[in-house]
């Protein structure tokens, strides 16, 4: 890998509604076009992106399996199976990676279940309630945070 390495989008279930409903919480800009905003802070930054959408729990435990060693960072919205899934609190926990967890929405201004995310423990930081700007903030999360661990 050239550069500074890769990071994973990892992004839940429904995600890929985006843009379709729910405006007013979510906004108007798909899934596609937060990936755009991630890959253009990582070509700035000099990492790659690779993104992966699932509807599946076990889907998204296998693709931060299949990080481990290969990226650098994992930025990861996990829709609502960040309030839920401790199976993906311990995947991430096994990478040796930066993990940034986003939200579009600010959880914490919502109803009860959101309050708690269980993937939080295992982040080193959550951007919530941003929008797509989130997925820039992630990405230059990631950067400094890489740069301060190596000193570059
Ligand atoms: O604010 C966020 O990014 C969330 O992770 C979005 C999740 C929600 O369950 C979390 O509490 C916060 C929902 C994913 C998107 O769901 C949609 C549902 C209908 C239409 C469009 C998106």
């Amino acid at each position: 890998m050239n550069g500074r390495g890769l990071i994973l989008v990892l992004s839940g279930p429904n995600l890929n509604l985006l843009g379709e409903r729910e405006p007013a919480i979510y906004g108007t800009q798909t899934l596609d076009d937060h990936v755009a905003t991630a890959s253009e802070a990582a070509t700035a930054t000099g990492f790659t992106i690779e993104h992966r959408q699932t509807n599946h729990e076990g889907d998204l435990v296998e693709a931060v399996q299949g990080a481990r060693g290969r990226a650098v960072a994992i930025i990861v919205n996990a829709g609502a199976l960040s309030h839920t899934s401790w199976s993906l609190h311990d995947a991430l926990a096994a990478f040796d990676g930066v993990v940034v967890e986003v939200h579009l929405s600010n959880p914490a201004a919502r109803e009860p279940f959101r309050h708690t995310s269980v993937i939080a423990p295992v982040a080193a930081g959550c951007i919530a309630g941003f929008g797509g700007l989130g997925y820039r903030l992630a990405v230059e999360a990631v950067d400094q945070l890489i740069a301060g661990s190596t000193g570059s």
